[in-house]
């Protein structure tokens, strides 16, 4: 077999590239490791951008998410029990975000490379990458308990933190920027109506807590924890009572009980490499880079740099342009960079930790207040949290 370039990991990297490429004329092959009903229902991030959903449209994948994605205006901080709101559209010149599942978008886009024929196999295994500093780099694997070769003249490395492309490059080819937090979160799913129409995050000194949303009736919690957190100690009952314990407030205000369907731990980790490059191997979302989820940026990224990817993969075949894949790596760590520094300032905020000493607890509460009280400062984290626009 052989294609133009081969992409690893359907994930919403993996699957948003080989449908933009397909779009301009750019054979692709994918492959992912798990089943496609694993990939369906994998439970992850719900905040899209402003500049994801336009990608999203413009690419003809947003017929299911503009009908039932909940666009938002605001977000609410919970602190001092009190609720303060950020109102995102005020402060940005009219932009929101659109809460809708990952694992929605997963199936919108799955669902469109069926009805395109775009060559997806899940469930392949022992996937290797060679001859990635030369023209003509291949990939093995094993499909069906056959091994199979893929020539190609790219690929894209989608396969998410643990995969396989990053391994496979040379670690002095590679600088990483890492950091790891002392805690993690614990989220659930519940099959409870959201009884509040914007998303909730509340620091108190029980921890870090956040109130979100799947659909009109599925509600998404978080509960910072500890990163070995055993789940096993973790009833339904003590969810509750924990979760309405740290978003206590004075006007009364309580998430709705439901029953638990899902939970889960997530860790929680800042990670970038540089370059995002290595010969003819780039790097897409989670690959390259992760961020703690408390700023919602992870997917979006992810969508950002195969939005630049794509575009220089065309600009190479039709135009005869290397300058544009010459300069993916710089142009998507500019906004990985700001997402970052973004993702990193609103965890140390909004989470306590036992490592604090009462001064540092005292600073983040005083950072909360000045985020809500004064222009400048919500803007500010109103113009990250929307995301910033693309330049193209
Ligand atoms: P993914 O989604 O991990 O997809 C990678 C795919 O590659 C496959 N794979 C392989 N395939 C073939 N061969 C191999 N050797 C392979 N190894 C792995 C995997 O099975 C998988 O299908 O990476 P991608 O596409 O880069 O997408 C990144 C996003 O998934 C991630 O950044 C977000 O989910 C992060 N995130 C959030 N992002 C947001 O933008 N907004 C949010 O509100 C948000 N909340 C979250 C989140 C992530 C969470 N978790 C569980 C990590 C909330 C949570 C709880
Ligand atoms: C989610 O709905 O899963 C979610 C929302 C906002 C975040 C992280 C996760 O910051």
């Amino acid at each position: 077999m052989r294609t133009q370039v081969l992409i690893i990991g359907a994930g919403p990297a993996g699957l948003l590239l080989s449908h933009l490429l397909r779009l301009a004329g750019v054979e692709s092959v994918v492959l992912e490791s798990r089943s496609r009903e694993h990939c369906e229902h994998r439970i992850r991030a719900g905040v899209l951008e402003q500049g994801t959903v336009d990608t999203l449209n413009e690419a003809g994948l947003g017929a299911r998410m503009q009908r039932e994605g909940l666009v938002h205006h605001g977000i609410e901080l919970l602190f001092d029990g009190k609720r303060h709101r950020i109102d995102l559209t005020t402060l940005t010149g009219g932009r929101a975000i659109t809460v809708y599942g990952q694992h929605e978008v997963v199936r919108d886009m799955i669902a469109s490379a069926d009805e395109h024929e775009q060559p997806l196999y899940f469930g392949v295994s022992d996937v290797t990458l060679h001859d990635l500093a030369t023209d003509g780099p291949w990939v093995g694997f094993t499909l069906d308990g056959a091994m199979q070769r893929i020539d190609c003249e790219f690929v894209a490395g989608c396969d998410g933190f643990h995969g396989i492309a990053r391994q496979s490059i040379p670690h002095d080819a590679l600088q990483i920027f890492e950091r790891v937090y002392p805690y993690a979160w614990l989220g659930i799913l519940a099959d409870a109506a959201p009884n509040c129409g914007e998303l909730v995050y509340a620091h108190h000194t029980r921890g870090f807590a956040l109130f979100s949303m799947r659909s009109a009736d599925v509600t998404r919690l978080y509960l910072q924890c500890r990163p070995d957190e055993d789940l096993s100690q973790w009833s339904d009952e003590r969810i509750w009572a924990e979760l309405h314990a740290r978003f206590e407030n004075d006007d009364g205000w309580l998430p709705s009980i439901g029953d638990i369907t899902q939970k889960g731990v997530t860790p929680m980790r800042s990670f970038v490499c540089e370059p995002m490059q290595y010969g003819r191997l780039f790097l897409a979302g989670d690959a390259a880079h992760i961020v703690p989820p408390t700023g919602a940026k992870g997917m979006n990224l992810a969508v950002a740099d195969v939005r630049v990817l794509s575009k220089a993969l065309a600009a190479h075949y039709r135009e005869g342009r290397g300058d544009l894949l010459h300069a993916y790596s710089t142009t998507c760590l500019e906004r990985v960079w700001r997402a970052e520094h973004f993702s990193y300032f609103m965890t140390n905020m909004l989470h306590p930790s036992l490592e604090d000493s009462p001064f540092v607890e005292r600073l983040k509460l005083s950072e909360l207040r000045y985020v809500t009280s004064s222009d400048a400062a919500s803007r500010m984290l109103a113009e990250n949290y929307v995301g910033l626009p693309f330049h193209e």
